[in-house]
């Protein structure tokens, strides 16, 4: 079965969001692999992000997402990729349609309230940033 991780980025933990937005992956037939709270340190947002390391809004994307707790979470399903993609929306709140969570519960481009892999590649990479190998052998 295909696997995603998604972060769920400080504002959405102190704006209390964390609750509706889970429930929203679950409705939809995602299993939760793991789920954690975490405050990531500056190394591994800039692990994260590197692929946008030489970006002007590099700065401003690891503070956002070291300046809090986070929820990490790997989640399981039929194209589980495609479909959190999907049901995050566009990068831009702005732009992101109604019914996505960006669309629904964003404005701030940087402070965009979620973060998901884009591809199994992204995946592979980015969950062994925050996870084990033991704590991702399957469980069900
Ligand atoms: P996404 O995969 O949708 O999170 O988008 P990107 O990989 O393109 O961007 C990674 C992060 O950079 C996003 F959280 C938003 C942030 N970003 C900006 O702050 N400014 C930009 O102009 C583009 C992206």
């Amino acid at each position: 079965m295909d696997r995603t991780f998604v972060i769920l980025k400080p504002s959405t933990v102190s704006r209390g969001l964390v609750g509706e937005i889970v429930s929203r992956f679950e409705r939809k037939g995602l299993k939760l692999v793991q789920l954690r709270v975490k405050k990531i340190s500056r190394e591994e947002a800039e692990k994260l992000y590197s692929v946008h390391r030489d970006k002007p809004f590099f700065k401003g994307l690891v503070e956002t997402i070291t300046s809090g707790p986070v929820v990490l979470m790997v989640l399981e399903g039929r194209e589980a990729v495609q479909v959190v993609r999907k049901m995050i929306g566009a990068t831009d709140p702005v732009k992101a349609e109604a019914g996505t969570i960006r669309g629904d519960y964003g404005l701030d481009i940087t402070d965009n309230l979620v973060h998901a892999s884009d591809s199994s590649e992204s995946f592979e990479k980015e969950c062994f940033i925050f996870f084990t190998q033991q704590e991702l052998e399957k469980t069900h």
